[in-house]
């Protein structure tokens, strides 16, 4: 059985962290795996980081993880990943919009890929944010093919080695695009599967912005060249 870190960025999330960490604990606590569970606290201006000390004197194998000023949803990730240290990384966000209980679906599948995404098959988001994702998925798919039918879907599983051969520079919400493109271009396989999504109850969700629309777009057309020369380079290099 592959041993499992489970990362839960957290911008603001005073209201949802707790009872985040301790669904996801629950669940953790039944899969039978070595395990631990990684809180991003990302310069919240909340109790955050508070809630999750708090936390860490409760939660078996859970750590907290924080950084000050804010990173970006990219950067939080990023920094999670750096602290896991298990074979597998799961990833899902601290306001409970996924149902963690599903990660069994996602397990079952790394038989056939080494990254599994979820997919909103029923997205809980207004529907300005159901356009963007798909004028963003369409252009992504055009620039590199298709990857996953929900690029951006915050619920994912993938082998921890794939960070050894792809680097990911974004600290924004290019972060998904970033990972799966530089993937499936060393010849990883990628899947998904439909996981449930839940409205947002608490909080306020800002993946929608329009500067954080902008960024990622011109993120975007610098990565598409990035990787282009990367691959070059790697296969001058003979790797
Ligand atoms: N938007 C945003 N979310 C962040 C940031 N850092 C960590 N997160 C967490 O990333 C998760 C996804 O963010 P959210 O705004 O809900 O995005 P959405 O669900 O795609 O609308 C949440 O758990 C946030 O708390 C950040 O700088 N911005
Ligand atoms: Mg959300």
């Amino acid at each position: 059985m592959l041993s499992l870190s489970i990362v839960l960025p957290a911008y603001n999330e005073e209201a949802n962290a707790a009872s985040a960490v301790e669904q996801v604990s629950a669940v953790a606590q039944q899969l039978g795996m070595d395990y631990e569970i990684i809180l991003v606290n990302d310069g919240s201006a909340d109790r955050t980081g508070e809630i999750g000390r708090e936390l860490e004197q409760r939660i078996p194998n859970f750590r907290l993880v924080e950084h000050y000023p804010n990173r970006g949803y990219g950067g939080s990730l990023k920094a999670g990943f750096a602290a896991a240290s298990k074979e597998l990384i799961a990833f899902t966000p601290a306001d409970k919009q996924f149902d963690f209980s599903e990660i069994t679906l996602l397990l079952e599948r790394l038989d056939e890929a080494d990254i599994v995404s979820g997919y909103r098959a029923d997205r809980q988001d207004a529907f300005i944010r159901k356009l963007n994702a798909l004028g963003w998925n369409t252009v992504v798919r055009l620039l590199f093919g298709r990857l996953c039918r929900d690029i951006d879907c915050g619920f994912k599983l993938f082998r921890r080695e794939i960070l050894e051969h792809v680097n990911i520079a974004s600290d924004g919400a290019m972060i998904d695009t970033e990972f799966l493109a530089g993937a499936k271009s060393r010849g990883y396989r990628i899947t998904d599967v439909p996981v449930t999504h839940l409205p947002r109850v608490t909080g306020e969700a800002t993946g929608a912005n329009l500067k954080v629309i902008v960024k990622a777009f011109r993120d975007l057309a610098r990565f598409r060249l990035r990787l282009s020369r990367e691959l070059r380079e790697e296969m001058d290099n003979g790797r």
